[in-house]
């Protein structure tokens, strides 16, 4: 027989034969995954035999953070939302220095790793789907919002059912389900309505629908409507619902995907109206009541039509409203958007101007030129390529700058750096450009902008 031992969190593995228990009450298992500030492990209710999962949390870091109040929160709306589809939290745990939440086990692992092929078959999408929006709308008609609804939040169980797990959390160093869990430090922006991205407040049951939305296209293409080349076109792209269907998608389905993805809140259809959308109900003969209707059970959850027709699935509580897509902020604060938004990692630099977008190129024309540099300049592309002659410690320097209208009479220019040394390539920016270009400059990245958000009006 095992010897028990209680231990902190630290110690929550097995070891050496030891079993560890959590506060006399769960037994540890191993590590699903991990993030920046907290790490996801299988467990086992020692007087139960139930599976769980224990999200585990420093204290100090959430504190750090300023994540506290934030999860406070979050946990009483956990409470509020039981849903067979939602990743339960079954207990809240803490010691002097971490914080436990303890969830329901779900066995089946991410719904996005059966995509990886490709998209699904339309009526499997749909199921998974359908799911998902029962979810949202029984949150929503709880007064909860997602706000942060992307694939590493969807589970299956054992039956295949989706589960939206970690409703609340993802301001903490995010899930990737690809292997278990946690592994990221913040979500991708591509799920994000653009009204989140604007910054101007925004209704967070609108915005989680245009996340299902984007899901909806990604279960049913295998790949993201808005994709990430880099910071600003992967925005404007998402400001502008710029993207394009493959073949195999459905009329139905496009049409249910064109009214989600719509960038106008107030014109983004709503979950009542997905309910009676044709694709939606493809194969249903009984109308579908929104939770809204639903009478409400002891737990929360009316097993009514919706399970009856469809299976259930989960949502939760509001996680943290998390800026990593304010280009606004990152210009103002210096942040390195290069680190959140590009798959491979560049270094960029940003400055917005006021001045034509011929005048910019011809501007980084004349000043790569005069820095030694050979150019070629795509008027079409909005794109001037700069090769430097010199061999330098890695090669030759090369440099692309690229022009974004963002809004009329405003710019933003983007520079990053092909193949080169990154040290030359800084001191490249910081030394020989920035001063070279002080005539057409508004404001360099990490300077003060603060009439730049209210310059920025978005299309559609
Ligand atoms: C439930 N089961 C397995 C893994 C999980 C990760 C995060 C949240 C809930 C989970």
């Amino acid at each position: 027989m095992m010897e028990i031992e209680q231990v902190g969190p630290q110690d929550c593995h097995m070891n050496g034969g030891v079993r560890k228990i959590l506060l006399g009450k769960y037994e540890m298992g191993r590590l699903l995954g991990q993030g920046k500030f907290a790490k996801v492990y299988r467990g086992k209710n020692v007087v139960t035999q139930e599976d769980v999962a224990i999200k585990v949390m420093h204290k100090e870091q959430v504190k750090k953070t300023g994540l506290m109040e934030q999860i406070k929160r979050e946990v009483s709306v956990m409470h509020l939302v039981k849903h067979p589809n939602i990743v339960e939290l079954k207990e809240v745990m803490a010691t002097k220095s971490k914080v436990f939440f303890v969830m329901e086990y779900v066995k089946g692992g991410e719904l996005f790793a059966k995509i990886k092929k490709g998209g699904l078959k339309e009526d499997l999408a749909r199921k998974y789907f359908r799911q998902l929006i029962f979810a949202v709308d029984y949150c929503h008609s709880r007064g909860v919002s997602h706000r942060d609804l992307k694939p590493e939040n969807l589970l299956l169980d054992d039956k295949e059912d989706l589960k939206v797990s970690d409703f609340g959390f993802s301001a903490l160093p995010e899930q990737n389900w690809n292997d278990g869990l946690l592994h990221t430090q913040c979500g991708t922006p591509a799920y994000v309505a653009p009204e989140v991205l604007r910054k101007k407040g925004y209704d967070g049951a609108k915005a989680d629908i245009w996340s299902c939305g984007v899901i909806l296209f990604v279960l049913l293409s295998g790949y993201l409507p808005f994709r990430n080349e880099n910071a600003m076109k992967l925005y404007v792209k998402i400001l502008k619902a710029e993207y394009e269907f493959p073949p195999w998608i459905s009329k139905d389905a496009r049409r249910l995907i064109s009214s989600l993805l719509v960038v106008d809140p107030e014109k983004r259809i709503t979950i009542p109206e997905i309910m009676r959308n044709t694709w939606f109900r493809e194969g249903l003969t009984q109308s579908i009541p929104s939770a809204s209707d639903l009478e409400d059970t002891e737990n929360g959850v009316k097993s009514g039509d919706q399970d009856e027709l469809l299976g259930n699935i989960g949502l939760k509580h509001s996680p943290p409203f998390y800026n990593a897509f304010d280009f606004i902020s990152s210009m103002s604060s210096g942040f390195d958007l290069s680190s959140l938004f590009e798959t491979k990692r560049r270094r960029a630099s940003m400055f917005t101007s006021k001045s034509p977008a011929s005048t910019i190129l011809a501007t980084l024309k004349s000043v790569a030129k005069k820095l030694n540099f050979r150019v070629a300049v795509s008027e079409t592309e909005f794109k001037v390529k700069m090769l430097g002659k010199e061999e330098g410690r890695k090669g030759k320097l090369a440099v692309t700058a690229e022009v974004f209208e963002v809004a009329s009479e405003l710019v933003v220019v983007e520079f990053s750096k092909c193949s080169g040394d990154t040290l030359e390539y800084t001191k490249f920016c910081e030394e020989d450009v920035r001063p070279a270009l002080k005539d057409i400059v508004w404001s360099w990245q990490g300077e003060n902008v603060d009439c730049l958000e209210d310059q920025i009006g978005t299309s559609n």
